[in-house]
């Protein structure tokens, strides 16, 4: 199989089976293998119960989790399920396009690439429909990684791998920032950005909340401290 889109979910059941569509139909008219993963945290409002319903004709895998909740651990679930050759990840609420997703796997596919990231802020890329608040801590979330990575996004959400990046190396379950997590401690030789226009959602509410953002800073101490102090100190930091 070419390639596993994995999507984690949170109350998400008006946008789910617009994104399923778009997603299948893109797979379609680019002659691709896929298959889509959803990981449901048991939503009160009856995500994974929606997306059952799309399973259909569709190569479509639910996973609902009822003992478990955060976005990391949900798409590293969504990983270990995974069968494609190619794997990433996207949010649920029609934020990133999946028009995209063939020009974000093709690096991957040709061997030009290991990770390949969904870039709001390379040029062609841009945000929409963003409240002037979310635009600003946007950026500065992203500042405080500048010591981490000189990738423009290291926060996005949509990105695809080869599966052996992640392979034998330990991914925390813990923050909303699994993308990050990758770039700082995957094995890759070449990442690449391709930019994204991301659109803000209109349905339904996002999850970040305070204590998201505490657990955000207390994420990115463990990630500078494994950069720095730890064993794979030098690894990852400079990309041609
Ligand atoms: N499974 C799971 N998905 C989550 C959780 N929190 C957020 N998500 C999903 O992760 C994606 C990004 O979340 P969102 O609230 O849009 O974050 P924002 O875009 O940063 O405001 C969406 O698809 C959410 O439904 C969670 O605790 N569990
Ligand atoms: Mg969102």
């Amino acid at each position: 199989m070419d390639l596993t889109v994995v999507i984690p979910t949170y109350n998400e059941a008006e946008n789910i089976p617009i994104l399923v569509e778009r997603i299948f139909k893109v797979f379609h008219e680019h002659s691709l293998d896929g298959e889509v993963i959803i990981v449901d945290d048991n939503s009160p409002d009856g995500t994974w119960e929606v997306a059952r319903q799309l399973k259909g004709t569709h190569n479509l895998g639910v996973l609902r989790r009822v003992d478990k909740r955060g976005l990391s651990s949900a798409v590293l679930d969504g990983f270990q399920m995974a069968k494609g050759k190619i794997i990433g990840a996207m949010d649920a609420d029609l934020s990133h396009p999946p028009e995209k997703i063939p020009e974000l796997i093709r690096p991957i596919m040709i061997g030009e690439s290991d990770l390949v990231i969904g870039s709001r802020y390379i040029k062609g890329g841009n945000t929409e429909n963003c409240s002037f608040r979310r635009k600003v801590s946007s950026k500065i979330a992203t500042l405080a990684v500048t010591g981490l990575t000189n990738i423009k996004d290291p926060m996005s959400g949509f990105f695809f791998l080869r599966k052996e990046v992640i392979e034998g190396v330990e991914i925390s379950p813990k923050g909303f920032k699994i993308g990050l997590e990758i770039l700082v401690k995957g094995k890759y030789k070449k990442v690449t950005e391709v930019s994204i226009i991301y659109s803000d959602r209109k349905y339904g509410a996002s999850k970040l909340s305070g204590s998201v953002t505490l657990d955000y800073f207390s994420h990115l101490l463990r990630l500078y401290h494994h950069k720095f102090l730890g064993k794979n100190r030098i690894r990852n930091f400079y990309h041609e």
